[in-house]
């Protein structure tokens, strides 16, 4: 009974799983999200700074262009080939860097509802907005 249940639900969220996929890339953007939102499945704008870090390789704080490039094709995100455009939309106060005077732009174009919080829709409309060819 108990292990039925369990396969039960296991088929329920494979079913959502899969439904949510939107030309293949809802598996990673699931994963980005919940590995940054933590339990309360929301973004916090220093969760989201934190994303933004992970691709900082050499950790002096700002995203070159060709670390953005790198991580972006390491980590198998969406349309490797348009990151070059998509570190320009993303460099918010344009110096050819992205650092923590470009984040908290980016959180508020994200949070539509300004409430200082991310939620997964935000998120994956903002991302697929910014992000999908
Ligand atoms: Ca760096
Ligand atoms: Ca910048
Ligand atoms: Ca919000």
């Amino acid at each position: 009974m108990c292990c039925c249940f369990s396969n039960f639900l296991y088929n329920q969220q494979f079913v959502l799983s899969v439904v949510a996929q939107p030309g293949g890339g809802g598996a990673n953007l699931d994963r980005i999200f919940n590995q940054y939102a933590g339990t309360d499945n929301q973004l916090t704008n220093a969760e989201l700074n934190r994303f933004w870090l992970h691709f900082d390789d050499d950790g002096d704080g700002e995203v070159s262009k060709s670390e953005f490039d790198s991580s972006w094709r390491q980590e198998n995100f969406p349309n490797p080939q348009n990151a070059p455009l998509f570190f320009l939309e993303l460099d918010r106060v344009a110096d050819e860097v992205l650092n923590s005077q470009d984040f908290p732009h980016i959180f508020r174009l994200w949070d539509e509802n300004g409430d200082g919080f991310i939620t997964e829709r935000e998120f994956r409309f903002n991302w697929n907005a910014y992000f999908d060819d």
